[in-house]
């Protein structure tokens, strides 16, 4: 049956299962636009910034573990989802954005809107499409899924000129992808899995590091038969919060700059580590060479560049992990390392890592028990970036599976909102909690419109501490306190929320926190409070930027060590 090229992308869209498409629409992507309302299997989400498009694509696919869709036009609307893009690449999120593109005979003209965002987003896309003629639009929409979700998730881009969407074509579509250069390894080689094995029934002093790729494979319970059957502690990194209970009696907290000091104590006492479906990013290992130096290191991961790509690894393991961990599973003999628990429970005893301190004052770490405590454990957290980021890791007990959403890789202030956006459209009986920074919600503030608009029950607690928090906490400790634009104003949050439509209130006072939160719980639709809290207060424990983990700074009295001339500081970013 013959189509146009819009129909074709509608058609191919409804045979991938997809629900919901966040965008912005413009000349370009016009005709698409102008066919969706045949197709109302297909929820268009109208955001207001196509940044928010991308990143609630984003956290719709975290939250529900299908493929995030989102759509722009060319030109400013395409290189708005950039940033976007670019998170969901170093967080491995399954994406497919759709961009319109100038008709065929403009393109490389400089026409109006025009611009080449397969060459920009070449090195953050896994994979990106220009497509030339309506008849390949069916295969590249099949492929472009495909590769979204299939073996290490990321995001792929297809761009359409203009007239393609208005070029009629044959529609069929295929049942196979043919792609004969990209066939991810699923299962592990069996000789490195015995390898595996030998080295952990061995082990006097095992850990599992475990990362975002357990739950993207969802691998809870070949996880937790490892670890229970060989008693070995688990500890993760910020993405692989929410892969294995907090409240495990083998669970050790997230490891990393900001994780518990016992996490990294056990890092670098260990004798054997087995990291799972991580990729080693610096906030996590810290110095490299300080990096598990007593340890042989099990690495299994999907995506084989990942290994040995910043630590030495003794057994690389490629494939998915649950596959993995289900043959290694079977090698694993019954053993218990009861010297090494009580090593590591004593280590927590010693160094608590997240007790609140006293303060008259409203401390951001109370703020995030509190939520925990309302909730009772069961909301998902979407996070901003910098101080509030770590808080919500440290101060919230991720129990159930997947509860914390946040952005890692590229660290993404503004990330909050529309991540919590996506997540509320995607699961919409989760309570979907907004933990954001008063700096990263006036990045993206504009999407408080299209929560609204959509009716999207998502709770929102601004960390307000009138600072770009995690860089004047760096400014105070390797700056010489020279806080260089970092105090930062706002606007009366709770009067902006209100002339979106949305209630909201302030808090300054401990006292006033649970009742406000319980009040946001028992609201049908969203809210927002916006809580004054104590504005220097700093994140710990924290390994400074250059420094191994055992050099953990676990707290404030200590902070005096940690200044350092910042010439001398290491190459590091926040
Ligand atoms: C888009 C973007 N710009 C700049 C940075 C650098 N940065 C990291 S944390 C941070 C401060 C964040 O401030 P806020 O959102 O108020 O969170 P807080 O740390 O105060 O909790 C900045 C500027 C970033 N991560 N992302
Ligand atoms: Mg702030």
């Amino acid at each position: 049956m013959k189509m146009s090229g819009a129909q074709i992308i509608c058609e191919s869209l409804v045979k991938e299962g997809v629900e919901v498409i966040f965008g912005i629409l413009g000349g370009a992507i016009l005709p698409l636009y102008d066919i969706l309302p045949r197709y109302p299997q297909l929820r268009h989400i109208l955001v207001r910034h196509e940044q928010g498009a991308a990143h609630a694509a984003d956290g719709y696919a975290r939250a529900t573990g299908k493929v995030g869709v989102c759509m722009a036009t060319s030109g400013p609307g395409a290189t708005n989802l950039v940033t976007g893009i670019a998170n969901a690449h170093l967080d491995s999120s399954p994406m497919v954005a759709i961009t319109g593109q100038v008709a065929r005979p403009f393109i490389g003209k400089d026409a109006f809107q025009e611009i080449d965002i397969t060459g920009i987003t070449l090195p953050i896309t896994k994979h990106n499409y220009l497509v030339l003629e309506a008849g390949s639009l069916a295969r590249t929409v099949k492929e472009a899924f495909h590769l979204a979700r299939s073996g290490r998730p990321g995001p792929v881009l297809i761009d359409v000129p203009r007239d393609v969407f208005i070029e009629e074509a044959e529609f069929h579509y295929p049942s196979k992808v043919n792609l004969p250069g990209y066939k991810p390894t699923l299962q592990g080689h069996p000789a490195q899995i015995k390898k595996a094995a030998k080295l952990i029934n061995e082990a006097r002093q095992p850990l599992i590091i475990a990362g975002r790729g357990v739950i993207i494979s969802g691998a809870y319970a070949e996880l937790k038969q490892l670890a229970e059957t060989a008693q070995i502690p688990v500890v993760t990194t910020l993405l692989g919060i929410g892969c294995f209970p907090e409240s495990h009696i083998l669970s050790f907290g997230m490891l990393g700059m900001h994780g518990m000091a016992y996490a990294n104590m056990a890092v670098t006492t260990a004798d054997a580590i087995i990291t799972i479906g991580m990729r080693f990013d610096d906030r996590a290992t810290a110095k490299v060479s300080g990096f598990a130096p007593n340890a042989r290191i099990i690495h299994i991961d999907i995506d084989p560049t990942e290994i040995g790509k910043n630590v030495r690894v003794d057994v690389p393991i490629v494939g998915d992990v649950t596959v993995v961990l289900k043959e290694l599973n079977k090698l694993i003999t019954a053993i218990e390392h009861i010297d090494w628990l009580e090593q590591l429970d004593n280590w927590r005893k010693e160094h608590p890592s997240t007790v609140i301190r006293d303060s008259e004052g409203l401390l951001p770490q109370f703020v995030i028990r509190k939520i925990y405590e309302v909730t009772e454990g069961e909301a998902t957290i979407v996070t901003g970036v910098g101080q509030n980021q770590m808080w919500a890791a440290q101060h919230y007990q991720y129990d159930k599976p997947n509860s914390l959403i946040s952005s890692g890789g590229l660290g993404t202030m503004g990330f909050e909102l529309p991540a919590a956006l996506g997540a509320k459209i995607g699961r919409p009986d989760n309570i979907v909690w907004c933990i954001a920074g008063d700096g990263g919600f006036q990045m993206t503030i504009q999407e408080l419109a299209t929560v609204v608009q959509e009716k999207a029950a998502v709770k929102i607690a601004i960390i307000d501490n009138g600072y770009l928090g995690m860089v004047r906490q760096w400014q105070e400790l390797f700056y010489g306190k020279r806080y260089v634009a970092t105090p930062l104003s706002g606007p009366d949050f709770v009067r902006v929320a209100e002339a979106y439509g949305i209630p909201g209130l302030r808090v300054k006072h401990k006292e006033e926190a649970v009742p406000a939160i319980e009040q946001a719980m028992a609201e049908q639709g969203p809210f927002l409070i916006d809580f004054v809290v104590e504005p220097e207060e700093n994140v710990y424990p924290m390994v400074p930027p250059g420094a191994s983990l055992a050099e953990v700074l676990e707290e404030p009295r200590k902070e005096a060590k940690a200044v350092k001339d910042s010439a001398k500081l290491p190459v590091s970013n926040i």
